[in-house]
């Protein structure tokens, strides 16, 4: 393996740019008419332009990235997250070509793209599920009785499901025909499969997930990541380890996901999502078999470069770490910057970056594929940058992203910067005191603040009032010569600081 296509764009091209130059791999990046300068191809060693701006005629198109990493001579394919990612098909065309595919075996990534058929394969792999349905139900008699059996609140979900759509919660026996009709046409429309099934509701759980990587001898975990800070299914904070999961906990989540890893026979790294419930019960749910938008957590608590691996497990090496006692050091936060305007309830803001000035200093972390100048359009996600911290301890990386956030500035485009900065000062979240309902409770947190005029009168209102404050403290200019009172040169001193 000399020569890396990444199929994708934005910051997680630029990152698997680096990891490649790092492994001494020539990077090739691909890109749509919108993304002719962006700083994925101006980082890679070669680029080749793949079609228009519309994702289904470019970062989608398989045959086109197919036959660009043979124009340009890649003997390789990483597909980053989201596009491509996580489709089978994809994988078994760059397999086809003759190529490397940088990800899990094909076989892997549909065994876990199929909710139910997941759900089997854990069970009898001795990974915990919530309680319910391995089948989807289609007639209201056996759902009635399998949602007595596992206790109300259940949960109806699309079996073709994922994102939240498709998905109904009945706290009664009566509202269980309606939420079966409503899920099922709601599974239809989205993934044109009206198959659901039944499940008990957890209440109130967090959202963690374990980060898995598998070598061709080994497959280890590098515990969790907290990802309960969550909007309408996207996740807008991450932090590595979590407040609620400690040693032994670790180890228990670590082995399930380890099982769930090893019973569809996982290569490279992948993730699995888990329920875990205030009794510390916990749930598999999903395992997603790509590298993903958080991954910079877990690589900071514990000291491994995840795309570095994925490449040299691809390439059938042996992955780079120890294999005794992993343990997490530390602590890392992470904020997603999106260009999402809380003023227009958090739509997709779009417009040229003006001006930029990225965070720096100790500890700090800035994963972004945009730069000033650039032109943030609908055509793409609306994240523009991964803001990440490390810190000794929890209560030290919030202190770090608190000041990182007053050092950012963006202007030209809304983001969600304001919003960061509430939820990092909120005393609930620096207690650790959250879930995945955290958000839908916290009203006042994603309420969008001040408009920009209003802003600039109380910054005009600041700024008098510091200069007013200053006035008063400096001393009077000494006319004759009566400067040497002791208390005057003190207070001369205090002033002019
Ligand atoms: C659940 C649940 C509670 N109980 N299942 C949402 C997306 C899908 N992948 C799984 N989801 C959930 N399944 C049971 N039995 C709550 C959710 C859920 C959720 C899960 C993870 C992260 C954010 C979420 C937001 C709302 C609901």
């Amino acid at each position: 393996m000399k020569s890396v296509l990444i199929a994708n764009r934005g910051e997680i091209a630029l990152r698997i740019v680096r990891a490649c130059h790092e492994e001494g791999l020539e990077a090739v990046a691909v890109y749509s008419a919108a993304d002719r300068s962006s700083p994925h191809v101006r980082a890679a060693d070669r680029a080749v332009a793949i079609g228009p701006a519309t994702p289904s005629q470019s970062y989608l198109d398989i045959d086109r990235l197919v036959e660009a990493a043979r124009e340009a001579g890649a003997d390789a394919v990483h597909p980053g997250y989201g596009f491509l990612a996580e489709r089978a098909v994809f994988a078994e065309a760059v397999e086809r070509a003759g190529l490397v595919w940088i990800g899990p075996p094909p076989a892997a990534i549909r065994a876990m793209g199929d909710k139910t058929e997941a759900r089997r394969r854990m069970a009898l792999a001795g990974v915990p599920i919530v309680p319910g349905a391995s089948a989807p139900v289609d007639e209201l008699g056996p759902a009635l009785g399998l949602a007595r059996e596992v206790g109300y609140p259940v949960m109806v979900k699309a079996a073709a499901g994922g994102g939240g759509k498709g998905m109904r919660i009945v706290r009664a026996p009566e509202e269980l025909p309606g939420a079966l009709e409503s899920a099922a046409s709601e599974a239809l429309r989205a993934f044109g499969d009206a198959s659901v099934y039944l499940e008990k509701f957890i209440e109130r759980p967090r959202h963690i997930e374990i980060q898995i990587l598998a070598d061709d001898t080994r497959t280890i975990h590098l515990g969790e990541r907290e990802c309960s800070i969550q909007r309408r299914h996207q996740k807008l904070v991450e932090e590595a380890p979590s407040m609620a999961v400690d040693a032994d906990l670790r180890e228990w989540m670590g082995a399930a996901a380890v099982s769930a890893a090893e019973a569809v026979a996982y290569r490279g790294a992948g993730t699995c999502e888990f329920l875990l419930a205030p009794d510390r019960s916990f749930y598999f749910l999903e395992m997603n078999t790509r590298i993903q938008v958080e991954h910079p957590v877990t690589e900071l608590v514990y000291g491994v470069d995840l795309v570095r691996e994925q490449l040299r497990i691809a390439a059938g090496e042996p992955m780079r770490v120890s294999a005794g006692w992993l343990q997490p050091r530390g602590w890392a936060i992470e904020c997603r910057i999106t260009s999402e305007d809380p003023a227009h309830g958090f739509l997709p803001s779009t417009g040229r970056i003006e001006y930029l000035r990225v965070p720096g200093g100790p500890g700090i972390r800035w994963d972004s594929g945009v730069e000033v100048g650039d032109e943030v359009t609908l055509h793409y996600d609306s994240m523009l940058a991964k803001l990440i911290v490390w810190a000794p301890d929890r209560a030290q990386a919030i202190v770090r992203m608190r000041r990182a956030l007053d050092e950012l500035a963006v202007l030209g485009v809304a983001t969600n910067q304001a919003f960061h900065r509430r939820l990092l000062a909120d005393p609930a979240f620096q207690d650790g005191d959250i879930d995945i309902q955290f958000l839908d409770r916290r009203a006042d947190l994603v309420r969008p603040g001040p408009p920009a005029d209003e802003l600039l009168q109380l910054a005009v209102a600041a700024a008098l009032a510091e200069d007013e404050g200053r006035r008063m403290r400096r001393p009077a200019v000494a006319a004759e010569g009566q400067a040497s009172d002791a208390w005057m040169l003190r207070a001369r001193g205090e002033g002019l600081r």
